[in-house]
């Protein structure tokens, strides 16, 4: 049985964590059997972060390795039906959804001052009430060093929204009237960017970034498609 390690739900979505949802997406389109564990500690993981997949025994941290791994043992392809330039267009995708957009959706939840007291009490909602300010602060401090050593954190937020903008407005021309990025159905790139695009829809604040997904329709409707054909049921 393969076995996720997650992150627990949160949002409205069934991790806290784009990579975890990425992770249970691709599990689905895999057709194997799956089931979830929801844990929010990280540091005893393989590489200090979730998602991390258990097969038989085996521990495959990394969603890109989770891919890697389920297209290798169980025959699948994400991409299938794609031509050399598609899958190239596709881990273009998927590099800027999870190393660009990704660290601007960090910043907006961890960050901005008006989603913070919704995030500790969302995502620190299992740590118990006398010690939850003190944790959350300290990860807090982490993720703010993390995001000023990765560099999205050196922008200010209105520097980091023109930058996830221009991400946002080139998947929106790569979907144009299709359903998917790649056409009727999806692939590895819708995998990586529905979810990713859905924890901004999550934040709670009407931050520019929630704003500028929430706020067009054809992108909202992609997401809701992107839902329906790739999550967990
Ligand atoms: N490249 C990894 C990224 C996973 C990742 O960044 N996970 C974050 C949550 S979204 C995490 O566990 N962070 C914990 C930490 O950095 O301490 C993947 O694709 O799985």
């Amino acid at each position: 049985m393969l076995e996720l390690t997650t992150y627990y739900k949160a949002y409205g979505e069934p991790s806290a964590s784009p990579f975890c949802v990425k992770a249970m997406c691709l599990l689905r389109l895999s057709g194997q059997d799956w089931r979830v564990n929801y844990y929010n500690d990280p540091r005893k993981s393989p590489k200090g972060k979730l998602p991390v997949l258990n097969d038989n025994g085996t521990l495959i941290p990394d969603s890109d390795a989770i891919r890697d791994h389920l297209e290798r043992k169980y025959d699948v392809d994400f991409d299938a039906g794609l031509n050399a330039e598609q899958r190239a267009t596709s881990r273009a995708i998927i590099r800027m959804s999870e190393e660009h957009i990704y660290f601007a959706a960090v910043c907006n939840r961890w960050l901005n001052d008006e989603n913070w007291a919704n995030v500790r009490q969302v995502l620190f909602r299992k740590v118990p009430k006398i010690i939850r300010g003190v944790v959350s602060a300290r990860v807090r401090v982490g993720v703010r060093k993390a995001m000023y050593a990765q560099g999205m954190g050196r922008h200010t937020a209105a520097e980091q929204f023109i930058r996830a903008d221009k991400d946002i407005s080139a998947i929106q021309t790569l979907l144009g009237n299709k359903p998917f990025l790649f056409g009727d159905r999806p692939t590895a790139a819708d995998v990586s960017v529905v979810p990713m695009l859905r924890a901004i829809v999550g934040s709670s604040a009407k931050t520019a970034l929630h704003e500028r997904v929430v706020g067009d329709a054809v992108l909202m409707a992609y997401l809701e498609r992107g839902k329906d054909a790739m999550y967990p049921p």
